[in-house]
């Protein structure tokens, strides 16, 4: 319990989901660290310069112990975020809406990568309990 995870979503490439990457981020919350809280944020504000965003998020990239990708909205920095977490060697799950995306051969391609197709919100919930090792 209380792992630090890294929730990736999208922002600057659309904010579409941002209301579901609240709730995950909300539920993951219950019991664990999530170090990238911000990206859930509904009305969230751009403040801080590119560097120190690069720098902040590759060093809590580094920190984590995991990552939570919800990638249905493809978004250049949650891919580079996931070649980083790669090379860091860091566990990746990502979840995406097949009716809504066709994800990336980069990442379907990839089998370093846990990948979990979903129809409905609720199908993501238990997966996440399972990957924080809550039962
Ligand atoms: C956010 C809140 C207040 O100020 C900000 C500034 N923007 C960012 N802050 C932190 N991380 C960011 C920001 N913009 C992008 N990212 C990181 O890239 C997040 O960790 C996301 O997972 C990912 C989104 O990439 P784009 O290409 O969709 O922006």
């Amino acid at each position: 319990m209380n792992k630090k995870v890294y929730f990736a979503g999208s922002i600057r490439a659309g904010r579409v989901d941002a209301g579901l990457y609240h709730r995950l981020i909300t539920y993951i919350q219950n019991t664990d660290t999530v170090l990238t809280e911000h990206v859930g944020f509904l009305n969230l504000r751009e403040s801080r310069d590119d560097i120190h965003i690069y720098e902040q998020d590759t060093a809590w990239l580094r920190e984590a112990d995991l990552l939570i990708g919800e990638v249905t909205c493809p978004s250049l920095g949650v891919g580079y975020e996931l070649a980083y977490a790669e090379r860091f060697e860091k566990p990746c799950y990502l979840f995406y809406n097949p009716a809504k995306a066709n994800l990336s051969a980069m990442l379907t391609g990839d089998s370093y990568f846990h990948i979990y197709p979903y129809e409905k919100e609720e199908e993501i919930y238990p997966v996440i309990d399972e990957i924080l090792h809550r039962q």
